[in-house]
């Protein structure tokens, strides 16, 4: 059975608690239960881990590598200054689906670049919690077609 890591950086855990209009109302429990219910579904394995810390993030990066088939990660603002989790990805050779709730693209400048998307699979933002599980899908198609 394929088995996927669901990754999330800093400060994701408030996720439902404030900044509704930004990020949704959905809360980290939600989104876990949301995306282990889907791989019951489509018959595949999920595990979920949250930090607010890199180092902890390149740790998981690094564990995922022999226990899981890939990752879909929301990096958080990690995203856009981390070196460090752009190695570990390409260290690892894992494939990464990025993910995130809000669209980058139409928010802050400094949103925009991303150190994960070259060492990623491709990208998956905007769409609020549902993103999950189209980053879920995404990524298990991504290993069906590479297997
Ligand atoms: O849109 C996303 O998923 C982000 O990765 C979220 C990060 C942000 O720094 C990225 O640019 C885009 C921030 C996560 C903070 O989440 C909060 C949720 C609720 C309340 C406060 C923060």
């Amino acid at each position: 059975m394929l088995s996927v890591l669901i990754l999330n950086g800093p400060n994701l855990n408030l996720l439902g608690t404030r900044q509704p209009e930004i990020y949704g109302h959905t809360t980290l429990a939600d989104v876990e239960a949301m995306c282990a219910a889907h791989g019951q579904a489509k018959g595949f394995e999920v595990t979920c881990a949250q930090s607010n810390h890199e180092g902890a993030l390149v740790d998981a990066i690094h564990a995922a590598k022999g226990t899981h088939d890939g990752i879909v990660l929301n990096a958080g603002a990690y995203t856009h200054s981390s070196i460090a989790l752009h190695d570990a990805i390409a260290g690892t050779e894992l494939p990464v689906v990025e993910l995130h709730l809000s669209n980058i693209h139409a928010r802050e400048a400094f949103r925009h670049h991303s150190f994960i998307a070259p060492v990623a699979v491709g990208m998956i933002c905007g769409f609020g919690a549902a993103g999950y599980t189209l980053a879920l899908d995404a990524l298990l198609g991504h290993l069906e077609d590479t297997s």
